[in-house]
């Protein structure tokens, strides 16, 4: 994700390297680079200017009570000016009520069915129902009712009915008889903005009056996804943006200029086919990504998504018992691999998006170790201490791999289970020390 704009962004900061103090002059070139690559990344031209030229009155006049080094002050201002550029605060999401109603709108294939399924995964507490509001593509109602299936939401059809707002009253009514927490209406995109399309989602949008009417853009289409956020937004007076396909090669001006353009919030992102990727927007964070300073808030967002209080409590007692199997490593690997691509997880550590730029993190990383365990009969999973030589052999035999991986795998699940269970009966302070020592 915006791998050229950071770069970029990165080489016009270096001109600043060395020098003592901003100055008009020194600093006109890296604005002007800066400015280049915010046009380049598809930042409309004028969005562009303004930035920059905020950034340069911030500059020069922070210039003599500051004491950070020019670059570094630069790298800020830019940082704060991009936050402020997608919004600043990170908006709210309005879910209030029984049931919360959630509209989907945007041109075809932006991603709306995908990221209608991964809002009620996200939302899987309140209890959600999915509706099919898309009556023109008879494959449009079983692909939301696989996703249904996939994430356990059921969803709400009339496959007679060619009418979409009777379809969403009715789905409304149905929800609150059967005490459903929220509605999640899926629509029809067309190729281009059309008016019946227009008129359509209006009078849906009239006739369920929604607590959000969001805007589905896919974001690498740049700055006709901005066009057609205008255009949806004179129209729908939309509440809010969801950016898809953030995961791709995207250049970022959407992103970018979305908020500017439209004056609406972009509040979630889309970075992947799974049902787990989904982020809420924090303006904050995709300027730290956009300068490659990882964002550690969306990394921990991620986490807990993945892990319940009551299961961490009692892994947490597992561990302190040192009975933790290979059934607990299994499913570890399985919560890992939801939170999204190993690669786009990694980059969200600060200071690692550069660094493994161009490492190649296959997501595949576990097929070896899964074939391993699954290899193992439920006994020696528990029980990993019985798993000697013969047991050893059947189980590279089972898994495809060799003697060699199984027992590299064994002995690092042993050499963790103790540190682990070390570490589960020592104090904080006891913790600290260790750690200190461990950097000597
Ligand atoms: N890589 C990636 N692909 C996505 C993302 N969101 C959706 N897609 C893919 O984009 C394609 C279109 O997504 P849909 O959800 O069907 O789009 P839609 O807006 O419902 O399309 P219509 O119903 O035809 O208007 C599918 O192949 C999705 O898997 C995303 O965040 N990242
Ligand atoms: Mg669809």
């Amino acid at each position: 994700m915006f791998e050229n704009l950071s770069e970029r962004l990165e080489r016009a900061f270096k001109v600043l390297k060395g020098e003592g103090r901003i100055t008009e002059i020194n600093v006109a070139e890296t604005l002007k680079e800066v400015r280049r690559t915010l046009i380049e990344a598809d930042v409309n031209y004028k969005v562009a200017k303004t930035f920059t030229d905020t950034v340069k009155e911030k500059a020069i006049g922070q210039n003599v009570i500051n004491s950070l080094k020019p670059k570094e002050l630069m790298i800020k201002i830019v940082h704060d000016e991009l936050t402020e550029l997608m919004g600043g605060e990170q908006a709210p999401f309005n879910v209030e009520g029984n049931p919360a109603i959630i509209l989907m709108s945007g041109l075809q294939g932006s991603g709306k069915t995908t990221f209608s399924g991964k809002l009620a995964n996200r939302y899987i507490k309140r209890h959600p129902l999915l509706v099919a509001c898309d009556v023109y593509r008879p494959a449009a109602i079983e692909q939301l009712k696989v996703l249904g299936e996939q994430i356990g939401v059921p969803v709400y059809s009339e496959p007679e009915n060619q009418n979409p707002v009777e379809i969403a009253q009715h789905a409304i009514a149905d929800a609150k008889l059967k005490g459903y927490g929220m509605v999640i209406v899926d629509t029809a995109g067309r190729l281009a903005v059309d008016e019946q399309m227009m008129q359509e989602i209006k009078a849906i949008k009239d006739a369920i009056d929604p607590n959000e009417t969001l805007f589905v853009v896919d974001s690498m289409t740049g700055q006709d996804a901005v066009n057609t956020a205008k255009a949806f937004n004179d129209r729908l007076d939309f509440d809010g943006v969801v950016l898809t396909k953030l995961d791709g090669d995207t250049r970022g001006g959407a992103a970018l200029s979305i908020r500017t353009v439209v004056n609406k919030p972009i509040k979630w992102v889309g970075t992947g086919e799974k049902m787990e990727a989904i982020d809420p927007f924090r303006p904050a964070g995709m300027a730290d990504r956009i300068l490659n300073m990882g964002d550690i808030v969306s990394l921990v967002d991620r986490m807990q998504q993945q892990y319940d209080e009551d299961q961490a409590r009692e892994l947490q007692k597992k561990i302190a018992k040192n009975k933790f199997d290979f059934n607990d490593f299994l499913s570890q690997i399985s919560k890992i691999k939801k939170m999204g691509h190993l690669k786009d997880l990694a980059s969200m550590i600060p200071g690692v998006g550069k660094a493994i730029k161009d490492v190649d993190i296959s997501d595949d990383a576990f097929k070896g170790i899964e074939a391993i365990i699954h290899s193992m009969t439920p006994y020696e999973r528990e029980h990993p201490e019985v798993i000697n030589g013969t047991r050893r052999q059947r189980i590279a035999r089972g898994s495809g791999t060799s003697i060699q991986e199984v027992n590299r795998l064994l002995t690092q699940f042993d050499q963790t289970r103790k540190a682990m269970h070390k570490m589960s009966n020592m104090s904080p302070k006891q913790l600290m020390r260790a750690g200190k020592k461990k950097r000597r």
